[in-house]
């Protein structure tokens, strides 16, 4: 059995301004051709398919034409809604395009959905688990397993909860695919700016949950890694969405599974039509031809400037030697004497009590201050110690 897994699209995403759906078609087609060289049996996208809950209608026609493309191929599709997603929306004819080897699963209603297929080994079944809150189990009209939503509290809890009602045979071949913050004990894992962080990691799932599964397909983190072991795994996202990245390759992940616990893990190379990276130094040397000429002047750029003197439309100057200049920060004598006076005094800091400390992030995060029955949720949480 060998898949393709993918995840964290994020169609018709917009990078500081830029639209990145042209970006999107051209990693598309070389993710089509790769499943037309490579014949694997099926495709699983882990979550965030679009980058916003109502995508714009460009996004949809280019997932259409991936979907249908892919379709074409003879290949099975499974995906699953990510935290970007709207479940019901990319549920949209769900049931009639089973059919068509073309499984999405948007909502959750019960037990995780399996899609058996088999090989000459026997069955592998990949359980389809749409991205799960707490809240949503907290509203779950599902009166049949109301005695679990008194204790569900985290994301470790709902998910349990959710994964307990499928009637997995972990002696069989079982593979997850599934869009949720996992992590493994007393590792970090790599984080991109990209992502959507809530505060304070209360989102994240021990990975011992699932290490019963002969592969685990998973979406959220955007940089490509393993958790705990290699078979529990991030896709990461097809093209690079933030400059955390861009030192890094976006690769896509091929895997086979033979006989139970026989799996191979392969990352492929996917090749941006233009990368994403940073450039550093004085405007007169950014801007000569010789430099220039080195890389793709088209890439997505990010400038840091090192001129001591004032340089007048600095940006206007970069943007007609880098037409793709994305953004730009000053890193001379001038930034860093800046940078030191705008740091608070260590003890100012270590004096502040959590609550004004997240009333100032509150603050500046979103422009304005908690409202009254804000700062009271926020007061209980952190008497509660539900937030440290
Ligand atoms: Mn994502």
């Amino acid at each position: 059995m060998k898949f393709l897994h993918l995840a964290d699209l994020h169609v018709g995403k917009v990078v500081n301004g830029f639209a990145m759906l042209d970006e999107q078609r051209y990693i598309f087609s070389q993710i089509v051709e790769c499943v037309r060289v490579e014949k694997p049996d099926a495709v699983l996208i882990a979550g965030d398919v679009y980058d916003r809950p109502v995508p714009g209608a460009d996004a949809v026609v280019l997932f259409d034409e991936f979907l249908t493309d892919l379709a074409e191929t003879g290949v099975t599709v499974m995906l699953v809604s990510g935290n970007h997603d709207s479940p019901e929306r990319l549920s949209f004819a769900s049931r009639l395009l089973r059919d068509r080897r073309l499984y999405l699963c948007g909502t959750r209603s019960g037990a995780p959905l399996c899609v058996p297929l088999d090989d000459e080994y026997g069955d592998v079944c990949f359980w389809l688990m749409p991205f799960i809150k707490p809240a949503f189990l907290r509203s779950d009209a599902d009166a049949d397993h109301l005695h679990d939503h008194i204790h569900i509290e985290s994301y470790f809890d709902a998910f349990d909860a959710v994964l307990s009602r499928a009637d997995i045979d972990y002696s069989r071949r079982n593979v997850l695919v599934s869009h949720q913050f996992f992590i493994s004990a007393g590792i970090d894992p790599l984080r991109s700016d990209s992502e959507m962080n809530p505060v304070g990691g209360l989102d994240a799932i021990d990975a011992s949950l699932i290490s019963g599964f002969d592969y685990a397909a998973l979406g959220h983190l955007h940089m490509a890694q393993k958790v705990g072991k290699d078979s529990v795994r991030y896709a990461g996202s097809p093209l690079k969405y933030s400059f955390s990245e861009w030192r890094r390759e976006k690769t896509m992940t091929m895997v086979e599974i033979r006989q139970k616990g026989d799996v191979t893990i392969t990352a492929l190379p996917l090749k941006p039509r233009h990368d994403m990276r940073v450039i550093k130094g004085r405007i007169s040397d950014l801007l000569d031809e010789s430099v220039v000429s080195q890389g793709d002047r088209y890439d997505y750029i990010h400038v840091i400037l090192t001129d001591d003197s004032e340089i007048i439309d600095p940006m206007d100057k970069i943007r007609a030697a880098y037409p793709h200049v994305m953004s730009m920060e000053s890193d001379n004598a001038r930034s860093q004497a800046m940078f030191a006076a705008a740091m608070p005094e260590g003890g100012a800091l270590a004096a502040s009590s959590p609550y004004d400390l997240f009333s100032e992030f509150f603050l500046q995060f979103s422009g304005r201050a908690m409202s009254d029955t804000q700062s009271r949720i926020v007061r209980e949480l952190l008497e509660a110690g539900e937030v440290q």
